[in-house]
């Protein structure tokens, strides 16, 4: 076996890929093997987050770097890298509050995935083969943004995400290169209508529309256009991330100059379940509308992925009361939004337990650090959430599953719709 004593931690400022700064951790065990990982950032982010430490005034992120050069390297010297549980208790224990507030989850986040990073290492092993410890493993089914909106994309569209799914994709690879057909017409129908300005932070087409349900009515053109059969062969994944626009069960739909109480919503929502092929819905309520949640999954969980993202932070008790709620059937999981990685495995143990979906998913700031997909394989948590088909932080981590759908040859098996929490027709 190998020493993984922790030796050494250090942080670093780098740069994320809107240009705000965030922080590196990297950590040095006694066998010589090292890890590093990167903390992103959200936009849009749940109240009830974990908090990043930013310094005084602005994004400077030299407190959060500091208490990891100080504090958090002063009480892991010495400890065993291989027990993940214990450093991760070791980093609450130290931060003390409820949401990473005094540390900064930007600080622990990094910290907690370089020394996941670093045991791997020292074993010798691809970060998903060393979390699978044997365990079969299967690609993600991928959830790709076409357009971005919402607070990706100064708020042009109240919808944030745009995504599709590529159902009837048989390998990981495929359903990447399903993708770029969608991706590649939704840019030409941008062109061809002389919207074409560029992408939103994720990567997704800038989203020019004059209604939100234009939105999704030229996603749909898009899957056509690229020659797939919708709700077949591909099929339409919304964020409508609507904390963002609604609290205290009223909401606000800028583009369509329309304010609704939370049934009102619900019904939005249900009225374009029923006109498009939409396979999955995150955040169709705000964080704070329980009650809607409820109904929302009460009157489509049988027929759609309902995600808890904002709604539930990646947080296992938040989780656990969902299920007894019935508030959604899947959870997003990033580990920024909790703070570590044992956290972030706790809320994905729940969740599938009770056979919801699960989703290992990245920020809208991001890098180019790919371990999150080495999480959603090596976890095998059947979905991953990683922006568009653009930009490098976003293409990076697609390209990693891609190389890990190589390495396993033979072995390798891809999620699939199978992914998803339905028992219907899908
Ligand atoms: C989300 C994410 C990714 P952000 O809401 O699911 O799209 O956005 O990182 O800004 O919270
Ligand atoms: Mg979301």
């Amino acid at each position: 076996m190998p020493d993984t004593t922790i030796i050494n931690v250090r942080g670093r400022r780098v740069w994320d890929s809107r240009g705000r700064p965030t922080v590196e951790a990297e950590v040095h065990l006694a066998c010589g093997a090292s890890g590093r990982a990167i903390a992103p950032a959200g936009a849009s982010r749940g109240t009830r987050e974990a908090v990043d430490l930013r310094d005084a005034g602005g994004l400077g992120v030299s407190a959060a770097v500091a208490n990891i050069n100080g504090a958090i390297a002063g009480a892991l010297a010495g400890m065993n890298a291989a027990t993940q549980e214990e450093i991760d208790r070791a980093m609450i224990a130290l931060d003390g509050t409820p949401n990473k507030a005094r540390l900064g989850a930007n600080a622990t986040v990094a910290v907690s995935l370089a020394v996941l990073q670093a045991t791997a290492r020292a074993h010798q092993l691809p970060l998903f083969l060393y979390l699978a410890d044997g365990r079969p493993i299967r690609l993600p089914l991928p959830e790709i943004q076409i357009f971005g909106g919402g607070a990706h994309a100064g708020r042009r569209i109240d919808i944030q995400d745009l995504m599709v799914m590529a159902l009837s994709a048989g390998t990981f690879d495929e359903a990447l290169e399903m993708t770029a057909r969608v991706y590649q017409a939704a840019g030409e129908l941008m062109r061809d209508s002389g919207r074409l300005h560029g992408v939103a932070d994720e990567g997704g087409w800038w989203p020019e529309f004059a209604s939100n349900e234009e939105a999704i009515e030229t996603l749909l053109r898009a899957i056509e256009r690229a020659g797939f059969v919708p709700g077949d062969e591909i099929a339409i994944s919304l964020d409508i991330a609507a904390s963002e626009f609604g609290a205290g069960g009223g909401y606000r739909l800028g583009l369509d100059g329309k304010s609704l109480d939370s049934d009102g919503m619900c019904d939005l929502v249900i009225g374009w379940l029923a006109r498009y092929p939409i396979i999955s819905v995150e955040d169709p309520l705000a964080e704070d509308d329980r009650e809607g949640m409820m109904r929302f999954t009460a009157a489509v969980g049988d027929q759609v992925q309902i995600i808890g993202d904002d709604y539930l932070t990646t947080s296992a008790a938040r989780v656990r009361d969902a299920i007894t709620d019935r508030a959604c059937n899947a959870v997003l999981l990033k580990p920024n939004q909790c703070g570590t990685v044992s956290e972030t495995r706790a809320a994905l143990d729940l969740a599938k337990a009770a056979g919801w979906g699960c989703i290992v998913s990245a920020r809208s700031g991001e890098t180019e650090d790919v371990s999150i997909v080495h999480l959603a394989t090596g976890w095998d948590a059947g979905q991953l959430k990683v922006g568009s088909f653009a930009r490098g932080e976003r293409m990076a981590k697609w390209n990693e599953a891609l190389r890990i759908e190589e390495m396993l040859g033979a072995r390798a098996r891809f999620a699939g719709r199978g992914a998803l929490p339905l028992k219907n027709s899908y």
